[in-house]
């Protein structure tokens, strides 16, 4: 017994001193950390519980709240292949309001008046990957984020940005019950050309998509996270869309970029959206994972 506590007491050192890989639930997704609705107002979660089960709240993907009734997500999890039906006979999606863990029954659940999925989406490219939800209620003002349009500077590469979610932690499976965000880069458009040059892994389109990562990986959204925000200088800038797994490195995240279809969205919400107005935070001022600026005050008027 005594010759064995010394190298025991060793390699127990040893492994407290040596510095471990990192645990496969802190690298994946959103390899970052439970986030707060309270800090993260204009998240949602799309629900069916006839599609999904309840356990989660009937949760399968992401949204972003950019008025008091609009909601905008991918087009992609509204698509057949996601929800098993024609998104009109999915009769009871829901938008989840003001739920940090989907197991409990805070906040609300919001059923929708109207759900447009743009016609243009790219199902092969995944180019135009957003679809705008109109719910049935307002909720209440002061939780929406503004789009980020052309030329703003948070689309500059290097920028911090949060992206948020309920989805995969560490690309099996394992979608969380709790609210995550992980900070990450706004990335060069040259980085997700170089890893998706067309072909298997996708083609990567500057136009309409934004690369959002770390370039060596370890933070990144996944499975289940589609449809969300990618936020920067308290701007919407993407929403999760695509990539090849989770966290790799080289293999950035791919978003549908909201600039591009900024103008679509405001054409088919029923609401006047407060635009995000251009940049004016001091360098380094951004809060990635904080409360963004609150929206002006839901305009009402002829369209
Ligand atoms: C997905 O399957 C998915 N790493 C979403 C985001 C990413 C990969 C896959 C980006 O919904």
């Amino acid at each position: 017994m005594r010759a064995l506590r010394y190298p025991l007491a060793v390699a127990v050192a040893l492994l407290l001193a040596v510095p471990c890989p990192v645990r496969a639930e802190d690298r994946g997704v959103v390899g970052g950390q439970i986030v707060k609705v309270a800090d993260a107002p204009w998240m949602v979660a799309l629900a069916s519980r006839e599609r999904f089960g309840g356990v989660r709240s009937g949760h399968f993907c992401g949204g972003a709240l950019v008025g008091r009734t609009t909601v905008v997500t991918a087009a992609h999890c509204l698509s057949q292949e996601v929800l098993g039906v024609d998104v009109l006979d999915a009769k009871d999606l829901r938008v989840i309001v003001g739920r940090d863990d989907l197991r409990g029954s805070a906040g609300s659940e919001v059923p929708l008046r109207s759900v447009w999925v743009n016609p243009g989406f790219d199902t092969e490219t995944n180019a135009g990957d957003v679809a705008v939800l109109t719910l049935a209620q307002a909720v209440p003002s002061g939780r929406s984020i503004g789009m980020a349009q052309a030329g703003d500077a948070a689309y500059a590469p290097g920028t911090a940005a949060g992206v948020y979610g309920w989805g995969d932690v560490n690309g099996t499976g394992a979608y969380s019950n709790k609210l995550r965000g992980a900070r990450v880069l706004v990335l060069d458009d040259g980085l997700c050309r170089h890893a998706y040059p067309g072909g298997p892994e996708g083609t990567y389109d500057s136009a309409t998509m934004l690369c959002g990562g770390l370039p060596l990986g370890g933070r990144d959204a996944c499975q289940g996270d589609s449809g969300g925000p990618l936020v920067a200088r308290g701007r919407l800038v993407g929403l999760v869309s695509w990539g090849s797994g989770c966290a790799q490195a080289g293999r950035p995240g791919v978003y549908t970029r909201i600039s591009s279809v900024a103008a679509l969205v405001r054409a088919h919400s029923t609401e006047s959206l407060s635009g995000a107005p251009a940049a004016t935070a001091l360098p380094g001022a951004s809060a990635p994972l904080g409360r963004p600026q609150p929206d002006a005050p839901a305009q009402w008027g002829p369209r």
